[in-house]
């Protein structure tokens, strides 16, 4: 199986994380890809292919303009107008009933004002080459599935920064731009075919879930940690699914706290009963690992073997597939764990 990676990924290295009321070292960090990396580089099965340059045109198919030149220069602008700092994070967040009776207004003026526009949480910082290495996981996950696109079953694009937190107007979630999203858009209205997004990352793809809400041609269908007790909270529930021409084509099955590999098989034949039925032509996985039973910042129970059985699942419904790397905290374990998904998806075809 061809592994797209760049190291442009490095040059998002924020040192603070403000979680859980705390600021800390960050979950997200460089180790982790450089985990995956060395892992799958160990592994015969795996070939290493660097991304080509696919520009901002993909995105701001996607994205709001507005949200891709604000991340093209928030750094640099903070540097000069705030303060000179490491890394940057809002002090304010704009919600919208901030302003109830008042009528909309547009995109603030100052970088302060700009970083609660576009901005939606505080464990989200942005650093001198945030945006470059942003940039970078979109190629990274364009040229993955363009290898799928040339005649090729499977491909892993090694994304870092993750995305499938990432709105239409906002970042946050670790995720910039939401390359899931992103590359399924493209595939759909490139080949006029319909295209499924399986998220199991342990977090609700909300991003994602926004950007397809209410279309017909990208069926978005997550298995998540409930949001009654799990970030992102205000999005994931099972009575999500879709709106307008879009109603059906969302299916959410959140999921208990220490749900174990053979629970979490069932819901994922759930998943599969419905992409099947859906009928897409290719399948993009947004794959994050803090499903794991020891993950940092997650509470469900499957373990390395666990993946392998899922990946095989997956397999089973023969369809042409993208893996994109999502989250996943434990990095000691985060290299095998996407090799076991991985090996069981390709072994199962
Ligand atoms: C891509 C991805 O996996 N993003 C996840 C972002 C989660 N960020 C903050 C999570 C806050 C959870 N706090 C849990 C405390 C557990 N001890
Ligand atoms: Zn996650």
């Amino acid at each position: 199986m061809k592994v797209v990676y760049t190291p442009a990924h490095l040059l998002h290295n924020p040192e603070v994380e403000i979680e859980s009321s705390t600021a800390h070292s960050p979950f997200e960090h460089t180790g982790r890809a450089e985990k995956i990396r060395e892992t799958l580089a160990a592994d015969d099965a795996f070939d290493f292919v660097s991304p080509t340059e696919w520009g901002t045109e993909p995105i701001t198919k996607i994205h709001n303009p507005g949200l891709l030149k604000f991340l093209s220069t928030a750094w640099a602008d903070y540097q000069r107008d705030v303060k000179e700092v490491r890394e940057v994070v809002p002090d304010m967040f704009f919600k919208s009933n901030l302003r109830e009776h008042m009528g909309e207004r547009v995109e603030p003026e100052s970088v302060n004002g700009k970083l609660g526009w576009w901005c939606f949480e505080t464990t989200t910082p942005l650093t001198m080459g945030t945006y470059e290495a942003a940039r970078g996981a979109v190629d990274v996950a364009m040229s993955a599935t363009q290898i799928v696109l040339d005649g090729e079953r499977f491909s892993y694009g090694l994304c870092r920064p993750p995305g499938h937190h990432a709105t239409t107007d906002l970042y946050g979630g670790y995720c910039f731009f939401n390359n899931a999203a992103i590359v399924a858009h493209h595939v759909a209205s490139t080949t006029g075919t319909k295209v499924t997004v399986l998220d199991v990352d342990y977090h609700h793809g909300n991003g994602t879930q926004q950007i397809f809400y209410e279309r017909d041609d990208v069926q978005f269908v997550s298995l998540h940690g409930d949001p009654a007790r799990a970030y992102p909270y205000f999005t994931g529930y099972a009575d999500e699914t879709g709106s307008s021409k879009g109603l059906g084509s969302t299916l959410n099955l959140p999921l208990a706290a220490r749900t174990d590999d053979d629970t979490y098989l069932k819901s994922l034949e759930r998943a599969c009963e419905s992409i099947k039925k859906f009928g897409p032509s290719m399948l993009i996985v947004s794959l994050g690992l803090d499903t794991f039973i020891t993950d940092p910042i997650s509470d469900l129970s499957l373990t390395t073997p666990g993946y392998d059985r899922c990946g095989s699942l997956v397999a089973q419904l023969k369809l042409p597939t993208v893996v994109l790397q999502e989250g996943g905290y434990d990095v000691n374990a985060l290299g095998i764990n996407v090799q076991s998904w991985l090996h069981g998806l390709a072994r199962a075809s």
